[in-house]
């Protein structure tokens, strides 16, 4: 395999608007991120992905982009950003962009133009249609709820396009100087010094542009987004003339946000000569998904989520590397989602990190993670700020549910459970700003911060630490990076367990997600103890036995006869 720049390190991804606040606005900014560099560079962490921060309206909280040239006065300017690259470049860090060119904002001069004169110049940048009928051109539902079809303001029957809210119209990838427009803006960021991009939502820009109705799948009679996206074809060519553009003559890294790939892709889009560097790997996050909403989210079972994580580790193993992730800005905290009620401590936050950061891949840290984040407890639909958390909200009522049946449903699922404000201290407003944040604090935050953890040797924090450094250091790198990926103990409940192995070393990560001890027979000698969730790390084996108590995970160094 061709060795590439970015292989074996470890990403982040900061959510601008609830990282830390500089100025007493109540939302985070690019300021804040500067100051605590020194604090993600201690964690270890080689490439941030940044959630975007160019100018916008904010309906879906900067996905909605009114300006690619221009940073977000909320979050600074354009000089701060320049700075952060330089403070980033002085430490070793790598910046990478968030890349949201399936749509731009309703606000932004290109749609802005378009919709004054549809048959003009800017109209080719988007998809305007006419009616059918007196109704819209067709019958989908957009990711936000609602017709994908939205009727241009003084223009009878003319409708234009967007999968997501209304705000967000969707780009014509079928236009040639619209691609040539974004192939300008990318090269312009690479230019500047941006290491690459987290692509948004791209599989969308594939169109079938002749726009047929699907049979409806809900009492509204639109079709999902996902069915739309799915009967279209040809991302391919589009994916690789974008890269040739751009990203290819700079050596960029890339991290695709695919949904609905077709499975036999996966060589094209993350193979060496693929589309990205890599896409992230969601099955784990998909597998609970429920057919019309998060109200049918269907119960998180331990050996489907271990199989799916194995599934697509044995996917990727011959093809390249997929990334991987617990939580991101869109799902919940995955300490609240992936463990059980009696796992949901440190030792059990430990155990979900190191099963987690030790998969082949990239792995990436979501802000918060690294401490332990969960869920808020939320008690009305007012405290939230998503946009998506509001549609779902809403189909929940009307599917009959009660006000505390949807909560419920909201509580375990919105994103705004992983946008609430990162927990820096103990202290007035989680250490995140000296005014009023934009968004709930989690209240957990008195027993949840950085500042308490930073002073506790056994806390998450300091095992997160552990945990990158024993994936970066010179001895285990190549383990780690390259190293072969074999499930183990698959027949035992409870267990999670894999090796990781290259010609020298066998390395066994072990891990018990049961209620009860586990006991488990070891087909190698243990060299050495690498990494322990356990307080005092005194790890019971013997010969050829691991006993393991509940939420215990091991890293062994193995010598396997
Ligand atoms: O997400 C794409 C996407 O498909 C999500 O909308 C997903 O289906 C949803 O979050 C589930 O709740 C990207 C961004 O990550 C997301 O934050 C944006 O809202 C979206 O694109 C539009 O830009
Ligand atoms: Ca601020």
């Amino acid at each position: 395999m061709e060795k590439k720049w970015w292989h074996g390190k470890i990403a982040c991804q900061i959510y601008p608007k609830s990282y830390y606040d500089s100025n007493g606005d109540g939302i985070g900014d690019l300021q804040g991120i500067i100051s605590k560099l020194d604090y993600l560079k201690a964690l270890g962490i080689d490439i941030v992905w940044l959630s975007p921060v160019y100018r916008s309206p904010f309906v879906d909280q900067g996905y909605d982009i009114s300006d690619y040239y221009e940073i977000a006065p909320e979050f600074g300017t354009m000089e701060d950003f320049d700075t952060l690259l330089a403070e980033m470049k002085k430490r070793g860090m790598y910046l990478v962009m968030d890349l949201v060119v399936n749509h731009c904002s309703s606000e932004h001069k290109w749609f802005q133009e378009a919709i004054r004169d549809p048959e003009g110049p800017y109209g080719k940048y988007f998809y305007f249609r006419k009616g059918k009928d007196g109704h819209a051109p067709s019958n989908y539902r957009s990711y936000f709820g609602g017709s994908m079809w939205e009727p241009v303001p003084g223009r009878e029957d003319l409708y234009y396009y967007h999968a997501f809210a209304k705000e967000q119209p969707d780009l014509n990838w079928y236009c040639p100087e619209l691609r040539n427009k974004i192939y300008e803006m990318i090269n312009w960021w690479l230019e500047k010094g941006v290491a690459g991009f987290r692509i948004d939502a791209i599989i969308n820009i594939q169109k079938d542009t002749t726009f047929p109705d699907y049979p409806a799948d809900g009492p509204d009679g639109l079709c999902s987004a996902d069915t739309v996206v799915s009967r279209a074809s040809g991302i391919g060519e589009m994916l690789e003339e974008l890269k040739v553009h751009t990203f290819q003559k700079y050596d960029a890294f890339t991290v695709g946000e695919v949904f609905n790939m077709k499975e036999e892709e996966l060589q094209e889009f993350i193979g060496e000569q693929g589309h990205f560097s890599t896409m992230f790997d969601f099955s784990q996050h998909l597998l609970t998904a429920g057919e019309h909403g998060w109200y049918e989210q269907r119960p998180f079972c331990f050996e489907a989520w271990r199989d799916a994580l194995f599934t697509a580790q044995e996917k990727a193993a011959s093809v390249g590397f997929l990334s991987n992730i617990i939580e991101n800005h869109d799902e919940p905290r995955g300490v609240s989602r992936f463990l059980p009620a009696y796992a949901q401590t440190p030792a059990g936050t430990k155990m979900l990190g190191t099963v987690n950061l030790l998969l082949r891949g990239i792995p990436f840290i979501y802000q918060g993670q690294e401490i332990g984040m969960k869920n808020a407890k939320w008690n009305s639909i007012d405290e939230f700020d998503d946009i998506s958390t509001k549609d779902q909200y809403q189909i929940a009522r009307e599917a009959g549910l009660s006000d505390r049946e949807a909560m419920e449903a909201c509580n375990r699922m919105s994103r705004d459970n992983a946008r609430t404000p990162m927990q820096w201290t103990s202290g007035e407003n989680a250490g995140f700003t000296k005014g009023t944040a934009w968004l709930k604090i989690n209240p957990d935050y008195k027993e949840i911060n950085v500042e308490d953890q930073e002073n506790n040797p056994d806390s998450v924090l300091n095992y997160y630490r552990k945990l990158v450094a024993l994936r970066k250091s010179d001895e285990f790198k190549n383990v780690f990076t390259y190293g072969e990926f074999i499930p183990e103990y698959e027949e035992m409940d409870d267990i999670l367990a894999f090796y990781r192995t290259d010609a020298a070393t066998s390395i066994l990560v072990v891990a018990n997600f049961g209620t009860d001890a586990a006991s488990i027979e070891l087909k190698g000698n243990v060299k050495r103890v690498l990494m322990s969730n356990q307080k005092n790390e005194t790890v019971d084996y013997t010969k050829n036995r691991l006993n393991l108590k509940s939420c215990e995970a091991v890293v062994l160094d193995m010598e396997m006869e």
